[in-house]
Parts: structure tokens; sequence; C-alpha cells
């Protein structure tokens, strides 16, 4: 089994159902233990255009799903919750993206891990924190705490908001 973290984001269709319904989709992958989820956080988009703000999280699974087979079932989910992939970076009821499959490297066309943008993406930065405990190294040698630390004051604010591991998870 394999320690993965899927960051997960929306801002259509009631992001918090989304969100959540994701995290029960999740506990419902294959030989996957869903076993810590962040907190909810809110962002302006980052990205072209006006479009309204996103709620995202991350969680952690431990996974005996190959890197692949693991895209391929959160693309699943995704398209199950009515995402559209017309415009890139346009608004979405939901995105998951695998940021971090154990110590792996690896590019290939449908797949970069880490995912290329974690550094730069306050919203992905603090719930990764949450659920990630002290001194991840991220695979580049970056410091998550100290990118956190780095991040300008409020750009992803936490909300009351909590989602729910299915019971049995
Ligand atoms: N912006 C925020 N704040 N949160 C996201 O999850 C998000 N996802 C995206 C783009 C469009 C880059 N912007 C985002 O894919």
């Amino acid at each position: 089994m394999t320690d993965a973290y899927i960051a997960l984001g929306s801002n259509l269709g009631d992001p918090p159902t989304q969100l959540q319904r994701a995290v029960d989709a999740l506990s419902g992958l294959p030989r996957t233990r869903l076993h810590r989820l962040s907190g909810v956080y809110s962002s302006t988009a980052v990205g072209p255009g006006e479009q309204p703000d996103y709620l995202n999280a991350v969680a952690r699974i431990q996974t005996g799903l190959a890197p692949l087979a693991l895209l391929d079932a959160l693309q699943a989910i995704e398209a199950a919750q009515g995402r559209e992939r017309s415009v890139r970076w346009g608004p979405r009821t939901l995105d998951l993206d695998l940021l971090l499959y154990g110590e792996l490297i690896l590019t290939e066309p449908r797949l970069t891990v880490p995912h290329p943008r974690i550094s730069e993406r306050a919203f992905v930065l603090f719930p990764l924190a949450d659920v990630a405990g002290t001194n991840l190294l991220l695979p580049d040698g970056q410091d998550l705490d100290k990118l956190v630390a780095s991040c300008e004051p409020g750009v992803a604010r936490r909300t009351p908001l909590a989602l729910r591991l299915s019971p049995g998870a």
C-alpha cells in the first residue's frame, strides 16, 4: 500500500456537496483506504477570467492501485460528478488531482507526479499541511511548512465546513 495525497477542488454545482460526494467516492475505491481529510478552504480562483471562488481540500489515502489506475479512478469520479473538460482552467464541479504518490517521481503524457504546481498554490499547500503531519519534504526537497509560512495571509481561508469520512473508512 502506498500513501497518496489527492487535492479536491470545486467552484460549481454546490461545492460543499461536490466535495463530500467525492470523499464518499474515494472511500469506495478498490484496494484503497481513505484515512485523513483536511479542513475545507475557500480561495479566489487562480487562472484567467472571472469565476466563482473555489472550495479546496486534500484527502490522504493508502492505496494498492497503481498510479495510472488511480488516475483513471479519479477521472471516473470527476466524470460521474458532471465534470466537463471543455475549458482549460475554467470553472468545474469537481477537480481531483493526484499530488503525491509515495516517493514516486513520474513524468508521463497523462500524469506527472508530484503534481508540478503544488508549491505555488496556497489552496493546495494549506490543506496538504493539515493531513501531512509535520516535516513533509516534498520530493523536490522543499519543506511544506516553510512553503505554507511563505504564503500571503488570507489567500486560502479555512472555512467552518468539515468533510466526513464515510462509515467504515
Ligand atoms: N483556483 C483555486 N482557487 N482553486 C482551485 O482548485 C483551482 N483549480 C484550478 C484552477 C482553474 C487553476 N484554479 C483554481 O484548476
